[in-house]
């Protein structure tokens, strides 16, 4: 798989100069509701200029895998979408599907492949509760583990087995690394209780992390807090997530539907407040990945 790159992010690579790649879940109907979903869209890409790094967003427009969007295509990624995970990506390019949006798994895999090694997202994919019965992993963690890309999160939200997702973390070796926090986050919140093995202080040593990384395959996980100001209500959202994952069951909801139905219920519940919140973490990372980028260009 080869993606096509737009003519900006094209000249950025053979420049050398820094680019940080984005998904494209987040800012369709699968992720953000409409205006908001906007809203995300500019001010990441905006935090991403001004940290001296080229936005590539990465999607696929008429079967094409993309990476690097023009402000035209940008419109396209904002309404309705079929969600692209790493595996469906061969599946939406053979079928030409007009806009496949891509998760964490797949965008990490079309960075790779263009040759970015910075990654900025919302929040990852990760095991599920439950998932001793039910198998559910997100592909995200494997695709995290296989390609050499620092991917950018928020952690993930409590509705997944956190202390799981961390173990699994640990059996496929990717380092997972706390932003100047020692808690592993939980989207919403700074912390889920949950230490992170390491810390780091500066954006030069995650670019040494994943210059020193054993495998040439392996990709690093930063996780990055919620803004202090911008942060939930753990004990308030506990109950959201709970009553989230109980209308799944009921609804019988399986497979890739999972994460966009809990998503979904929570958005409904928590109304205006969780969207804010989302809109402040999302443009936080892409500021520290630009700073990652950097640090890795400049190195
Ligand atoms: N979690 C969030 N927001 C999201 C997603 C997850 O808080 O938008 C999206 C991302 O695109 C992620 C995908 O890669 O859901 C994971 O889906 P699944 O659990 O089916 O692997
Ligand atoms: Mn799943």
């Amino acid at each position: 798989m080869k993606p096509v790159l737009s003519a900006e992010v094209a000249a950025a690579i053979a420049d050398g100069r820094p680019v940080v790649a984005m998904e494209s879940t987040i800012y369709s109907h699968l992720g953000l509701p409409s205006p908001a979903n906007r809203e995300a869209l500019d001010r990441c890409s905006a935090a991403i200029r001004d940290g001296g790094c080229v936005p590539a967003v990465t999607a696929i427009l008429d079967g094409v895998v993309r990476l690097g969007l023009t402000d035209a295509e940008h419109e396209r990624i904002l309404g309705p979408a079929r969600k692209v995970a790493e595996r469906d990506i061969a599946v939406a390019v053979a079928q030409k599907w007009d806009f496949g949006a891509t998760t964490v798994s797949a965008a990490v895999s079309i960075a790779a492949a263009g040759g970015v090694s910075v990654f900025a997202t919302g929040g990852i994919g990760g095991v599920h509760r439950g998932a001793e019965l039910t198998g559910d992993i997100s592909a995200d963690l494997d695709a995290i583990a296989s390609y050499p890309v620092v991917t950018v999160s928020a952690g993930a939200k409590a509705f997944l087995d956190l202390p799981r997702t961390l173990e699994y973390f640990e059996t496929i070796g990717v380092p997972v690394l706390g932003w100047k926090h020692e808690w592993f986050p939980a989207f919403y919140t700074r912390s889920s209780g949950l230490k992170v093995p390491h810390q780091v202080q500066a954006a030069s040593e995650v670019a040494d992390i994943l210059l020193h990384r054993s495998r040439a395959k392996t990709g690093v996980l930063l996780t990055v807090p919620i803004p202090v100001e911008a942060e939930l209500d753990a004990a308030q959202l506990d109950a959201v997530l709970a009553q989230a994952l109980v209308d799944c069951e009921a609804a019988r909801i399986r497979g890739a539907a999972v994460t966009p139905f809990v998503l979904g219920r929570i958005g409904q519940a928590t109304e205006g407040r969780s969207v804010p919140a989302n809109l402040a973490l999302a443009e936080n990372n892409a500021r520290v990945a630009a700073e990652v980028a950097v640090a890795i260009a400049t190195r």
